[in-house]
């Protein structure tokens, strides 16, 4: 009788852990890891490369780690006229010319975040703006992305004639709250005297509340010509 109880009770947990539904893997949160598989993938950009009619628009690209390395099959390849991407793709807006990739709302899955250097807006040109698309379990998508440039609120400044917003962008979570925060450079701000934007990140990614900028003179450098924060290490 002990031994039929015991059975029984091995195969109904037996039954139950085979009937168990599969549950899906929670994303890596790995940095570099747009689709949360726990392989890091590669984010590149031909930002001089042209659509058709539109020489130096841009393309940026997402090869996907496997343990074969990364795959140029499984990949995701975008532009500014790719479903969901804010703007439109138009002759030398060098989208991709700069880089960054992190988690900016705690989701797990890496965000990239895109600069359109060139990027005209209004009558103003060579502006510059940031593009910033989410990572999900299927990789680097256009659902919620974001268009950042200094004529968006919140954003400090104003757009002018060249100042190459978005000549370099980056991703690190300064504020330790496990989200990934926004670094901006817009290097020919006032003239090629240049000036860096910082914005913090909430749950639901890059937000402008209490979005600054600074320039040379905020860190003791010479305020002429510099292109100051052209470069921004990642
Ligand atoms: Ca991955
Ligand atoms: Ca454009
Ligand atoms: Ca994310
Ligand atoms: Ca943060």
């Amino acid at each position: 009788m002990r031994t039929h109880a015991l059975f029984l009770t091995t195969a109904l947990a037996a039954g139950l852990l085979a009937a168990a539904p599969t549950a899906a893997a929670a994303p890596s949160g790995l940095s570099g890891d747009f689709n949360g598989d726990g392989h890091r993938d590669l984010a590149l950009a031909a930002p001089y490369a042209a659509l058709p009619g539109k020489g130096m628009s841009g393309y940026a690209a997402v090869g996907y780690g496997t343990s074969a390395g990364i795959s140029t099959a499984k990949r995701t390849v975008v532009h500014q006229d790719s479903t969901g991407v804010p703007g439109s793709a138009e002759a030398e807006d060098a989208f991709g010319a700069a880089l960054a990739v992190a988690d900016t709302n705690g989701d797990g899955y890496g965000e990239l975040a895109i600069g359109v250097v060139f990027e005209d807006i209004g009558e103003d040109e060579d502006t510059g703006s940031v593009v910033v698309m989410r990572g999900s379990a299927a990789g680097v998508s256009g659902t919620g992305a974001k268009n950042l440039t200094q004529s968006t609120s919140g954003v400090p400044g104003a757009a002018e004639d060249m100042d190459y917003f978005g000549s370099d962008v980056h991703l690190s979570d300064v504020t330790r709250d496990g989200r990934a925060d926004l670094a901006v450079t817009a290097g020919f701000e006032n003239e090629g005297v240049g000036a860096v934007w910082t914005l913090r990140s909430t749950t639901a990614g890059v937000s402008t509340a209490g979005a600054k900028s600074f320039g040379s003179s905020a860190v003791g450098m010479p305020t002429e010509y510099g292109a100051f924060g052209a470069n921004l290490a990642n």
